[in-house]
């Protein structure tokens, strides 16, 4: 079984290990298509938060309490840095996570692109799961407020998203491409699955680069997306400010409904909400969109595998 998974950093990589738990001892292959959104250069090196956050836990390498970065790690190098002057006092380099920063770097310097340096990158670990970029561009968020235009990484750690986004910008989008292999995956896939990541700065930019929502309306797999929002409120993270922006209620409905349904070129075809969230079944069917309830919180991957599951089966049931 081919599956493809859409997803963001953080939330992403929790889904990600509940996908690999449900097809653990399977032939399945598991492919993500991650945001590079969150990309950036800082300090000569090229990080990808997305790609990082989701291939240190798939390792088991991650730092849980944290929820970003590597554990046991340390931060000789930034503490230098802060010292030079340079960088972001806000923005921590660990120095184990510098590591896959230089690498990276290093095979960009080369001439490689993102794609083919996640994948050198990767095959350090057995993952269990390919990663894929979405784009070997440079595709950047960037955030508008009164006070000004900034990068995504800025708006979210120095400002924890407290000042009221404008809009969200994707930079570089227009001249984008899908990285290869992506296109080929998504028309590939038995399952295309939607990470209960950020909407607007997790999956929205991927669904921008030109090339990936036609791949993905032409697929011939189903489309399931899983909510982000249990019970009106973010699961982790602040999507909640990022919806806001984009006039989007911090509901599950509501975000199904951004989405939208394939059978009017949106893109899902069906969504998974938490039980909390049933009342909204009737409205997302009558907009082509065919929704069950479980329980969504990813406490563990095995509580996650059965999220999996329940998500794949809605997948299989004949269109509404
Ligand atoms: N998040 C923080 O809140 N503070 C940091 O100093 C920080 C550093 C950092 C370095 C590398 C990396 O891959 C991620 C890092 N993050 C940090 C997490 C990141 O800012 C965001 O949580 C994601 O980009 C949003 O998904």
């Amino acid at each position: 079984m081919k599956v493809v998974v859409l997803s963001g950093g953080v939330g992403g990589a929790r889904f990600l290990l509940g996908v690999r738990e449900h097809f653990a001892g399977t032939d399945a292959d598991i492919t993500a298509i991650v945001n590079v959104g969150d990309d950036m250069w800082l300090t000569g090196v090229r990080i990808a938060p997305d790609l990082d956050s989701i291939m240190y836990a798939l390792a088991g390498v991650n730092d849980t309490e944290r929820g970003w970065g590597r554990a046991g790690e340390t931060e000789r190098v930034s503490a230098e840095l802060r010292a030079y002057g340079v960088g972001w006092p806000w923005f921590t380099l660990g120095d184990l996570d510098l590591g896959t920063h230089l690498t990276r770097t290093h095979y960009l310097r080369e001439g490689l692109g993102l794609a083919e340096a996640t994948r050198r990158i990767t095959a350090r670990w057995p993952l269990g799961v390919r990663l894929l970029p979405s784009t070997d561009q440079e595709v950047e968020t960037h955030v508008h407020t009164a006070d000004g235009v900034m990068h995504f990484q800025e708006w979210w750690t120095r400002h924890r998203a407290a000042l009221p986004a404008l809009e969200f910008e994707y930079r570089g989008v227009v001249d984008a491409r899908p990285a290869p292999g992506v296109v080929e995956a998504i028309g590939a896939a038995d399952v295309i699955l939607v990470a209960p990541s950020n909407p607007v700065v997790s999956i929205g930019p991927i669904l921008a680069i030109p090339g990936i929502r036609a791949a993905l309306t032409a697929a011939a797999a189903p489309v399931v997306g899983v909510s982000p929002i249990i019970a009106g409120a973010v699961v982790r993270g602040m999507a909640d400010a990022c919806l806001t922006a984009i006039g989007v209620d911090t509901s599950a409905d509501a975000v199904a409904l951004h989405y939208g349904s394939r059978t009017n070129g949106g893109l899902l075809d069906a969504w998974l909400v938490d039980e909390t969230d049933s009342a909204g079944i009737p409205t997302l069917s009558a907009a082509g969109i065919r929704a069950a309830a479980v329980p969504l919180w990813m406490t563990d991957p095995a509580t996650t595998a059965a999220m999996v599951s329940a998500a794949l089966e809605l997948g299989a049931q004949p269109g509404s």
